[in-house]
């Protein structure tokens, strides 16, 4: 058997078909990377699910035959299909606002504490319970998660993977089942939500005609397919001190934990309980994360990422910030506008310059990181030495410097890939080339070198701006 797997990643700003090779230590390629992005056609938000799924076997064909393939993708979008397996309609991109108003209603009708303890999970606009509820269902006969309706169409089986099924709002916490009686007092209709799937379990075999396409076959195997579930799981921490931020398109602060908290102050911080790999609980909350910084790109056609990070190294400190979770900023559309008016709104002078407008997005999002560990250790009873950074923003310096001086902590950066280490890895010991998690995070410490910024020390100025914004 070859020890070369197949990882799928599919991110909110880029998706990418990484290879591994495990033969000495642990390998990653890529062999194929693509953009991704929300597309408006007649005033609602999609995702291109055709173009990805075309990008997923322009990438399988490059990486060659493997041993297995996993899938994982951002969490709480799905697709409908009829009960002959057909998509029904495209999938909707959860920064639509088809879900305005609707967590509200069921908070009214269900009530905010009997769903969390049921579900243990953060209240988001646009998790899938609200979705469903904007949704038309008619026709449906099964809903299916986006990695988990890519496996359907590379295989032809239907299921749901947990990991991803836990940010839905309709999986028990406790018991990790569908929530039926939930699901049936929520009106939503109980066929739809087909059987669950654990990490490492055997999907099937490539659909002949896939196999035929891409020019190979293997099976496809179930992974942490939320996508922070598989980054959680390769966090490169030594020991059970740990808190983490996986960084990308958003950062999520928090710490893994053997069981859920459900307490009525964790409600209130609206901290989330979600399934990660071997039974453990991500329990974390979502900071708005790098989106901040993408849709100020979007806003200055032309700029360059690199110059505008050093030359924000040069910028006055604390100049002005904001809470980077205002729901204002969660839809696309003019990010320094809006960042703008949040300043003034908190009684601040905006930021003058491009570069500015950088350090203020960086230095709230390590307040954010701030906050969310401080509360994640209180809630928790966690005790934290050391902050892991994984994903794309464990390649911003400036970032993980401020992450670090705003917690307090020592900061951990890398790899920058998390994520697709902990698709491979659970294929891999699905393989039986790896144990458990602790073995998984050794190998991934190994395979990466990681960066380790010191915090300054003085966190007087942090707690200052923070409490201009929260
Ligand atoms: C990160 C992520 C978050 C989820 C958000 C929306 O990529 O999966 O965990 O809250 O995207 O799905």
């Amino acid at each position: 058997m070859s020890r070369r797997f197949a990882a799928v990643d599919l991110g909110a700003s880029s998706g990418r078909v990484m290879l591994a090779d495990l033969s000495d230590g642990l390998r990653l390629t890529e062999a194929h990377r693509f953009p991704n992005g929300p597309v408006r056609v007649a005033g609602r938000l999609y995702w291109d699910i055709l173009g990805l799924y075309r990008e997923i076997l322009t990438g399988l064909r490059a990486a060659g035959p493997v041993s297995s393939i996993g899938v994982d993708s951002w969490a709480v979008d799905y697709g409908l299909l009829d009960a002959s397996g057909a998509l029904l309609g495209n999938p909707v991109h959860y920064r639509d606002d088809r879900t305005a108003g609707v967590s509200e209603r069921v908070a009214a009708s269900v009530g905010a504490a009997s769903l969390y303890e049921v579900s243990g999970l953060q209240v988001l606009p646009f998790n899938t319970l609200y979705q469903l509820l904007a949704d038309r269902l008619d026709d449906a006969a099964t809903m299916l998660l986006v990695p988990d309706l890519i496996g359907y169409w590379l295989t032809g089986e239907r299921g749901a993977e947990v990991t991803n099924a836990s940010t839905t709002g309709l999986l028990d916490v406790n018991t990790r089942a569908w929530a039926f009686p939930l699901i049936e007092r929520l009106g939503l209709p109980a066929g739809i939500f087909p059987p669950l799937r654990q990490p490492g379990e055997a999907i099937g075999g490539l659909r002949r005609d896939v196999a035929a396409e891409i020019g190979w076959s293997a099976p496809v195997r179930a992974v942490g397919s939320h996508d922070t579930a598989s980054a959680v799981a390769a966090v490169p921490a030594a020991g059970p001190a740990f808190a983490y931020v996986s960084c990308g398109t958003w950062s999520l602060a928090g710490v893994e934990l053997p069981e859920p908290v459900l307490t009525p102050e964790s409600r209130a911080a609206n901290f989330t309980n979600e399934a990660g790999i071997d039974g453990t609980v991500r329990y974390l909350r979502n900071v708005m994360g790098l989106w901040l910084l993408q849709e100020c790109l979007r806003a200055w056609p032309g700029s360059d990422l690199g110059e505008l990070l050093a030359a924000a190294a040069h910028e006055k400190p604390f100049a002005a910030v904001v809470n980077p979770d205002e729901p204002v900023f969660l839809p696309p559309g003019d990010m320094p506008a809006r960042i703008a008016a949040e300043c003034r709104r908190t009684g601040q002078i905006p930021p003058a310059s491009p570069a500015a407008y950088v350090r203020c997005v960086l230095e709230s999002l390590a307040l954010g990181h701030r906050l969310a560990v401080r509360q994640a250790m209180e809630l928790s009873g966690r005790d934290v030495e050391v902050v892991h950074l994984v994903g794309g923003g464990s390649r911003n310096e400036l970032l993980c410097r401020f992450t670090a001086d705003a917690c307090g902590l020592p900061v951990v950066a890398g790899p920058a890939e998390a994520t697709t280490f902990g698709n491979v890895l659970v294929q891999a010991r699905a393989a039986g080339l790896v144990s458990d998690l602790t073995e998984m995070r050794a190998l991934v410490a190994s395979a990466e070198p990681l960066r380790r910024y010191e915090p300054s020390g003085d966190t007087g100025a942090w707690a200052e701006a923070a409490s201009r914004v929260f």
